[in-house]
């Protein structure tokens, strides 16, 4: 069976951790769903999955932000701002194992833990810092890489506003771990993906003076609202430093891994296999992240893990961005995508589709409202009619599923009289559905989501216009039912597939075609497996005719 083909493993998914610093936005749900689709197509192939998001809640840029808002104190900033985005995933039904804070004590610990153990290993040391400082970025920038702007200095790349500081802090030797890096990145190809970003990667590692010591923490007396270096308060952690740690604290924190053990954390883990160990979750880490932050996740990150001698994730994946119409969105030009507002008007699955179908993950991709509301027709009009063709008073889906099931395919489209055109549509439909759920798994496991969603179209618009142009209702007989059966099979198996892209809608299609809840896993998404439909009798021992309910895209 398919569940057996499908190779299924364990696996756990994160987004980076947001900044709690202002409403959710368009980017913050695509790395979710991306990661969610990831996470329910691992369950739905009976893999053991773990799928992590949450906020990066310290640092200077909330600090600004909570006091600019008026807040005394920035926990009753980030906990009000942290529901939003736990909003966001309840609208658009990004179903995460946990939600992590970095205000979460189990994560402070660990944060603390990774320090010691980089210190302890000689990768700390103090020093004076003397540079320009981004808070918009979160990040130090060397000279070269600022520029006067009016009244103000800015960073070249991101146009944010740098300011000059001289202060003591904590450093990691980050260039101790240049060769290590180009070699392992060299050496794991798949580390990285796309391949173009570990190229990027391997490029900025080598460059002359590409990797400096970086400078770990803050004075206190200017960063109030973040973790204490441990044995010196009179610094906090760097808040990269702290929220890179957020994935190993998410697997239930350093000790469990460092003991190959399972960890009380996981327990919090709703479903999750508690037989795992913390170490095997973790070497089956995969980061979905954007590109903005390729650096800290491929370089600062894995130059964490090495010094304090724990294993590195599976992967790291980098996605492109969304513009709106085609602009970057930003607050001033007041072009910003709020996705709670879509998600309402246009229905979760609809926007969950637009945003698969419409984007990769190599080139940046264009938000077009116009463009989200066909994809709401479309999904009705094609996929919707497609089903309740089907379901038509005139066919007797029973009569088509036996007529099937009595001899082989060949044979059976060799004894109708139909045209060729016609056995030749109905055997490529057919085909097309026997490898569909093999080539789904490969696109999303590549997270090739928009073709993923092409090949699902082909199959519709294959199955529409069989429909179309053999008019099934005007024939009779086994033609009838091989017409019916085909078409039926394509309604079934694509919506068994999808229920991980569009969880509601695809529900909703299998009811509809009365399939009952334990024939919707992987296993019954191929062609041919007996007794697929729901078949209720009547007293009398006769089969009933199936369910008609009106369909409905959200
Ligand atoms: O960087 N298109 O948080 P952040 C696509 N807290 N994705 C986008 C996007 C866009 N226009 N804008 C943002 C941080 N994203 C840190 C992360 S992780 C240890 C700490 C997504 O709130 C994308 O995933 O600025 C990007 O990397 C992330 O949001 C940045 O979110």
């Amino acid at each position: 069976s398919w569940s057996r083909q499908l190779h299924s493993q364990v696996s756990h998914i994160t987004t980076p951790i947001f900044y709690p610093n202002a409403r959710p936005h368009l980017g913050h749900l695509y790395s979710s769903l991306l990661c969610d689709v990831l996470h329910r197509w691992q369950l739905f192939k009976k893999g053991s999955s773990m799928f992590t998001t949450g906020t990066d809640e310290h640092g200077l840029k909330i600090q600004m932000a909570s006091e600019r808002a008026g807040y005394g104190n920035p926990r009753e900033f980030v906990d009000n701002l942290c529901q939003e985005f736990m909003k966001l995933d309840r609208a658009g039904d990004i179903r995460f194992t946990r939600f992590i804070r970095t205000t979460d004590a189990d994560h402070v610990k660990n944060v603390q833990k990774l320090w010691q153990l980089c210190d302890l290993n000689g990768y700390i040391y103090r020093g004076e810092h003397r540079g320009w400082y981004s808070v918009s970025d979160e990040t130090f920038y060397p000279e070269s890489k600022v520029q006067k702007s009016a009244d103000k200095f800015i960073n070249t790349e991101t146009g944010n506003e740098v300011v000059y500081h001289a202060e003591t802090n904590y450093f990691f030797k980050l260039s101790a771990f240049r060769e290590r890096l180009v070699e392992y990145i060299s050496e794991n190809p798949r580390f990285i993906a796309p391949s173009a970003k570990r190229l990027q990667v391997l490029r900025e590692l080598q460059e002359e003076g590409g990797v400096q010591d970086i400078s770990i923490s803050r004075p206190s007396s200017r960063l109030r609202w973040g973790i204490d270096v441990p044995g010196d308060p009179s610094q906090k952690v760097y808040v990269w430093f702290d929220a890179l740690c957020n994935y190993v604290s998410s697997v239930g924190g350093i000790d469990a891994i460092l003991q190959d053990a399972s960890s009380d954390v996981a327990l919090r883990h709703q479903g999750v296999n508690l037989e795992i160990s913390s170490a095997e979750w973790w070497r089956n880490t995969t980061h979905v992240i954007g590109k903005d932050i390729i650096k800290f996740h491929t370089i600062y990150w894995p130059a964490f893990l090495m010094a304090a001698g724990l294993p590195l994730p599976k992967q790291i994946v980098v996605h492109s961005h969304w513009l709106s119409n085609g602009v970057k969105m930003s607050k001033s030009l007041g072009n910003v995508v709020d996705p709670l507002l879509m998600i309402d008007h246009y229905g979760r699955d609809a926007m969950r589709w637009f945003l698969l179908e419409n984007s990769q993950l190599e080139d940046d991709n264009n938000f077009q409202e116009d463009k989200l509301h066909s994809t709401r027709e479309l999904l009705v009009s094609k996929w919707g009619n497609l089903v309740n063709r089907c379901c038509g008073p005139k066919f007797n889906l029973q009569r088509a599923v036996d007529t099937f099931a009595s001899m082989d395919r060949k044979t059976l489209l060799n004894q109708l009289d139909s045209d060729q055109t016609l056995k030749e549509t109905i055997q490529k439909l057919l085909a097309e559905l026997d490898t569909i759920p093999e080539r789904m798994d490969g696109y999303i496991s590549r997270l090739e989501s928009r073709a993923a969603l092409k090949k699902v179209w082909s199959v519709i618009d294959l199955s529409n216009t069989l429909i179309q142009d053999s008019k099934p209702w005007a024939k009779e007989g086994p033609e009838q039912d091989v017409i019916i059966y085909a078409c039926m099979e394509a309604s079934r198996i694509l919506s068994i597939l999808c229920q991980p892209i569009i969880p509601s809608l695809a529900a909703k299609l299998l009811d509809r075609i009365d399939v009952p809840l334990d024939r919707r896993s992987v296993t019954f998404a191929q062609v041919g497996a007996d007794d697929l439909y729901g078949r209720g009798s009547n007293e009398k021992g006769r089969p009933v005719p199936l369910q008609r309910k009106p369909l409905r895209a959200q």
